[in-house]
C-alpha cells in the first residue's frame, strides 16, 4: 500500500466512468479524452492514477502509479448488479499495476459471486505483492439508502473482512457518523469516494475535510476534480486539506 501513501495519506483520480455510466453522462470534449486525465493526474500530483485494462494498454504514461479494475459493468442492464472480472491480474501487473482495484456490490443478490472472485483476486494480488482495494457500493433492491451510517460502515467491514487493504467507500454526510465507518474498517485504509461533481467547490471540499477529520486515509475521485474547469487547481486544495489538515475556508480562499 506504501506506493500510494505519502505520509499516510493518498489522494488518487479515478477514471473509469465511461464504462461505469458512458460517456454522454460525465464527460465533456476535453475530459472524454483519456490523455486529458493522464495529464490532471500528473500536473495534480496524485498518488495513483484508477483505469480499466483498455485506457492502461493505451494510454498509461507510466508517471503516476497505475491501479488496474479488473472487474466493471456498463449502466445499461438492469436488476442485480454484478461486475465480473475481465482483467487478470497477471495481465494487470504486466500493464505496470501496483494495485488491483475491484467493485464489490454489497447486499446485491448476487454479492456470494463477487465475493468469491474477490476472495481469488485478492490472494493473487498479494502473491504478487500488491494490495488489493475493493470498491464497496451497496447496491440492488435490498439496500435502501446507501449513505447511511450503518451502510457505509457495513461496505467498510466487509471489505476489511474480505481482505481488502483498502475500501473506497461513499460518505455518509458528515465527519461523525463517517468515523464510524473509518473504525469499521479497522486497518483496511478508508478511501472516501468523490461522487457527482457538487454545486459548490466549498461544498466537495467540506466533504473531504470531514472524511479526513474522520480518519480516513483520503480520497478516491474522479468527476470533482477532472470535470473541474481548472482540476489542477482543485487538486491542489485537496492535497492542502488531505496532506496538511488545513481548513476548507483556508483552501477556498486561497
Ligand atoms: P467519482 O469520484 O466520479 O464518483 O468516481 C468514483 C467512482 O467509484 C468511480 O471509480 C466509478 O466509476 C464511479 O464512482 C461509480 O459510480 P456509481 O456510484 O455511479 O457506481
Amino acid at each position: 500500500m506504501e506506493t500510494f501513501l505519502t505520509g499516510g495519506k493518498s489522494m488518487l483520480l479515478a477514471y473509469d466512468q465511461g464504462l461505469e455510466h458512458g460517456p454522454s453522462l460525465d464527460f465533456n470534449d476535453k475530459n472524454v479524452d483519456p490523455s486529458y486525465v493522464m495529464d490532471v493526474a500528473i500536473r495534480g500530483r496524485f498518488n495513483g492514477i484508477v483505469f480499466q485494462k483498455g485506457l492502461a494498454e493505451k494510454y498509461y504514461s507510466g508517471k503516476v502509479p497505475l491501479i488496474l479494475k479488473v472487474n466493471g459493468k456498463a449502466a445499461l442492464a438492469k436488476g442485480e448488479p454484478i461486475a465480473r472480472q475481465n482483467c487478470s491480474v497477471e495481465y494487470a501487473i504486466s500493464l505496470g499495476a501496483k494495485a488491483i482495484g475491484y467493485t464489490i456490490y454489497l447486499g446485491s443478490s448476487l454479492e456470494p459471486e463477487m465475493f468469491q472472485e474477490f476472495g481469488r483476486i485478492q490472494e493473487e494480488a498479494h502473491e504478487a505483492g500488491l494490495p488489493a482495494i475493493a470498491w464497496v457500493y451497496p447496491r440492488g433492491a435490498a439496500i435502501q439508502n446507501d449513505t447511511a451510517r450503518e451502510i457505509v460502515s457495513y461496505a467498510a467491514r466487509a471489505g476489511l473482512e474480505l481482505g481488502a487493504d483498502a475500501v473506497k467507500i461513499k460518505y455518509t454526510g458528515d465527519s461523525e457518523s463517517f468515523s464510524w465507518a473509518v473504525k469499521s474498517a479497522g486497518k483496511a485504509h478508508v478511501f472516501m469516494s468523490g461522487g457527482p461533481k457538487a454545486p459548490t467547490d466549498e461544498a466537495f471540499l467540506t466533504q473531504v475535510k470531514g472524511a479526513v477529520d474522520a480518519g480516513a486515509t483520503g480520497l478516491a475521485v474522479g468527476r470533482n476534480v477532472w470535470q473541474h474547469p481548472d482540476p489542477v487547481r482543485m487538486a491542489d486544495s485537496l492535497r492542502e486539506i488531505i496532506f496538511k489538515g488545513k481548513p476548507v475556508e483556508v483552501v477556498s480562499a486561497t
